[in-house]
């Protein structure tokens, strides 16, 4: 017998069903960040330096320095991630033969992604940058004292939703459109409430008009590098905006709460509440270092929420690393496999029973159960959700890494 087979034996055993887990799991999406294969730099002016508090450390060779480097990094990364993906740009990577300021876009700008997602069937996903840029002032974008530098990020905003909408247009169904500005202070401020009122004014103004097919978030955040002492996006701030907002949604990083403070705990609290609940799915180690996704406790807590809840339709699921420091390809396929494998042992588990024992107060049992489960053979299950995507099991996928790495990378110079 081999070995699927006989984990779905033993899942069959339980209640579970290997087919139907299988099944799911190649119809939840999971948003691919373009970010992780050139360090967050982008295409404007041959890409910036990182700004806005968030930094990506390490100088391994070989990042995308143009759009042909990052496409041809990502096509080779998609082949080795199997179910179901989306692609998530940021604004800043647009694809140009002059430079194009924020307050200029157009979906024009972002043709050639287009053309990419619909070749090898991606949804697209679109961020608003607001970091990395001369326009950025004393740290400040859609909270800033000055009209001006308020005004110009106001516009990018606006435009970055056209450009999302155009997306759905083109491709079908839905673009979340996400905003996260880097806006706070690095020492305690004298006045809190007024950059949060003009914050609130200026999404006000963003999210005017309206976009049929866009799904837009904010995404709040407790601190930044060098704004240590106060941000203006807080927990509160963008959960009560986006409660009074229909139509705009509060997207939880998993990097940016205080460090006992777990995603998967808040989620099932937003759900009560809100049609969607985007996600950027990080590993923060001892600050919101944006570390590659593995398969921690955490993250299998946070699949195991969604799939509880039945809200593999309402989560959209993304990810949000970024390590310069190991290879880039590695790092988007090592980060997107886990969190499949993550949503792959949440979706073999005995839920129904699960839930009986804990609502019959049963908790030995549920306590046994849910240790039992652990050992179980999900990696057989895994290994055959590989095959049927026609990709091989074990680490031959790296090999294959390692060779482009010698024959495309390391020429980068
Ligand atoms: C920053 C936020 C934000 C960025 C990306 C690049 O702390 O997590 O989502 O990581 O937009
Ligand atoms: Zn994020």
């Amino acid at each position: 017998m081999s070995r699927y087979s006989e984990a779905r034996e033993t899942y069959a055993g339980l209640g579970v069903d290997t087919e139907l887990a299988l099944k799911q799991l190649a119809s939840i999406p999971v948003s691919l960040h373009c970010w992780q294969g050139d360090d967050v730099r982008g295409f404007e002016n041959g890409g910036a330096d990182l700004s806005g508090g968030i930094q990506t450390t390490g100088n391994y060779p070989g990042r995308a320095r143009n759009p042909g480097e990052l496409m041809e990094d990502l096509s080779f990364a998609l082949q080795e991630i199997p179910g179901s993906r989306r692609l998530n740009l940021h604004a800043s990577y647009l694809v140009t033969q002059k430079p194009v300021e924020r307050n200029q876009i157009e979906p024009e700008h972002y043709q050639a992604w287009v053309d990419f997602a619909k070749e090898h069937h991606l949804g697209l996903d679109f961020n608003p940058t607001f970091f990395s840029s001369p326009m950025v002032k004393d740290n400040l974008t859609l909270s800033s004292p000055d009209g001006n530098v308020r005004r110009y990020w106001i516009e990018h905003g606006k435009r970055c939703r056209r450009v999302a909408e155009s997306f759905a247009g083109q491709l079908g169904g839905h673009s979340l459109c996400n905003v996260w500005i880097p806006d706070g202070y690095k020492d305690v401020p004298a006045d809190r409430l007024g950059p949060r009122l003009r914050l609130k004014e200026s999404l006000d103004q963003i999210f005017e008009e309206e976009m049929p097919h866009v799904i837009d978030s904010v995404e709040s955040k407790t601190f930044g590098i060098g704004l240590e002492s106060f941000t203006v996006g807080s927990n509160e701030f963008y959960a009560y905006y986006a409660a009074r907002h229909p139509g705009v949604y509060q997207l939880m990083d998993t990097g940016h709460y205080h460090p006992t403070e777990m995603v998967s705990e808040k989620l099932s609290a937003l759900l009560c509440y809100a049609k969607y609940v985007p996600l950027h799915v990080s590993r923060p180690v001892r600050w919101d270092s944006d570390h590659v996704v593995t398969l921690t406790d955490e993250l299998k807590e946070l699949a195991k929420e969604i799939v509880r809840a039945k809200a593999t339709d309402r989560v959209l699921i993304g990810l949000d690393f970024f390590d310069a420091s190991i290879n880039r390809i590695a790092a988007w396929i090592i980060g997107a496999r886990n969190m499949q494998k993550a949503l792959l042992i949440a979706l073999l588990e005995p839920g129904n029973a699960m839930e009986e024992m804990q609502d019959g107060c049963r908790f030995t049992r549920l306590l046994a159960c849910q240790e039992e489960l652990k050992t179980l053979d999900w990696g057989a299950v895994w290994e055959e959700f590989l095959a049927r995507a026609g990709m091989d099991g074990s680490l031959s996928w790296l090999s294959k890494v390692e060779d482009y790495e010698k024959q495309v990378l390391a020429k980068r110079r």
